[in-house]
């Protein structure tokens, strides 16, 4: 067991200097990918980087690199850690974060001491993993791993009707590498779980060995605007009533399901959204997930067919855009079980699991051996500014991170 730890004030206290940049007049913290306060997490990470000695690369979709090359490693393809710098509206500070950084505090404290890897390690913030003002969701990791045209991910419009490729000129970070020109030879990532299971299992180490398939749909349904006073209700084509019975029968679905299924409707907006005006329109977006990719494309199917019937019976049209569609992802065993030797060494307890969250991990995988490491979230609670982990949960899942990337740069097999 190696006894060697990382530097616990360094990480936690930038954790909460990270956490403090772009928070509102409510203090809610909000960094949507290639924001005016994104750019300041960035510009923040960036400057770590520097500090630490790194040679940093930011690739065309924004993607920052910080990479460790000791004398005698370039012929190896790097190890790679990292995670995310963006957050939802009103965020927790751990999201992304505590992996970005734990990244990077596990290449400081290696860098300080004699270890000397066979390979270069490396640490990415990848751009746009939260997908909140541009879908879909991990757009920087996709890009890297070959899944999506660089051209067309910059071109995509968001929520806000800016272009992605125009912010991130904008903000400084549209960088000249070609996405995928870091090609590693594994990649681990270490996360906060955002769900109970570690917490209510009292495990402290979550070796993630999957994680389940996404369906990101967009849903607009046209009826008639009309007075809400005179309009009998046999008379109406109301979009927002329609939208409201598509919202239930999700959730009623999913409920009902003794599957580990999970729907959830974030976005709902009217138009013309006034008191007394019948809906023309409603706008909402679905989130589907389930582990099993033919559980999944059921779930789409019957969306679908309901989504018909709807028309037909509320006199409605109903059109559907497709933002995002990943299917479930296996981890890499071998990184895995190093994962749980590492836990098992510092005598950390530590379950298997499944991850109900998307992460980059499950785009990297796609390119190299990948696999992710949870820390336990008080309540399960995340995509909220009660995102909480203790202190000695992050220290733990840091040393857990160091320990297997000395396993995995260690060797060049
Ligand atoms: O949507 C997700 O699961 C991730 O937070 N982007
Ligand atoms: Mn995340
Ligand atoms: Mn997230």
């Amino acid at each position: 067991m190696s006894n060697q730890s990382i530097n616990a004030h360094r990480l936690l206290s930038r954790i909460r200097e990270l956490g403090t940049i772009g928070r509102d007049e409510e203090a809610r913290l909000i960094r949507l990918a290639a924001s005016d306060t994104e750019k300041l997490g960035r510009d923040l990470f960036k400057s770590w980087l520097e500090d630490a000695g790194l040679e940093i690369a930011v690739d065309q979709i924004g993607n920052i690199f910080g990479i460790w090359r000791p004398e005698g490693t370039d012929d190896q393809p790097p190890l790679l850690l990292g995670s995310h710098i963006d957050t939802v509206i009103n965020a927790g500070m751990y999201d992304g974060c505590y992996g970005v950084l734990s990244g990077l505090e596990v290449i400081e404290i290696l860098k300080a001491e004699d270890f000397v890897p066979k390979r270069p390690i490396a640490v990415a913030a990848f751009t746009n993993e939260e997908g909140v003002r541009y879908a879909p969701d991990m757009m920087g990791s996709l890009v890297y791993a070959g899944g999506l045209g660089v051209e067309e991910a910059l071109g995509t419009i968001g929520t806000d009707g800016t272009v992605l490729g125009e912010e991130l000129e904008r903000i400084g970070y549209a960088g000249n590498e070609a996405p995928g020109f870091l090609k590693p030879h594994a990649y681990v990532e270490l996360h906060i779980e955002q769900g109970p299971v570690l917490e209510r299992e009292g495990v402290s180490i979550g070796a993630v060995e999957n994680l389940q398939g996404i369906s990101w749909q967009k849903v607009t349904i046209d009826g008639d605007a009309n007075h809400a006073g005179t309009t009998p209700m046999s008379m109406r084509r109301d979009a927002g009533h329609a939208a409201a019975r598509v919202i239930t029968f999700l959730r009623e679905r999913a409920k009902a399901s003794n599957t580990p299924t999970v729907a959830t409707v974030g976005c709902v907006s009217f138009e013309p959204n006034a008191i007394n005006v019948i809906p023309s329109r409603a706008t909402f977006t679905v989130d589907l997930r389930d582990p099993d990719e033919g559980r999944l494309k059921a779930e789409e199917a019957e969306l679908a067919t309901f989504l018909n019937r709807l028309a037909e019976e509320e006199h409605v049209d109903v059109s559907v855009e497709r933002l995002a569609r990943f299917e479930p992802v296996t981890f890499d065993r071998s990184i895995v079980a190093i994962i749980e030797k590492a836990a098992g060494d510092r005598n950390l307890s530590c379950r298997r699991m499944t991850s109900g969250a998307g992460h980059d991990a499950q785009m990297v995988a796609r390119i190299a051996p990948s696999a992710m490491i949870f820390v336990p979230s008080v309540g399960g609670i995340s995509h909220n500014p009660k995102e909480f982990t203790a202190d000695s949960d992050l220290i733990a899942g840091a040393n857990v991170l160091l320990d297997v990337v000395r396993k995995i740069a260690a060797n060049v097999e």
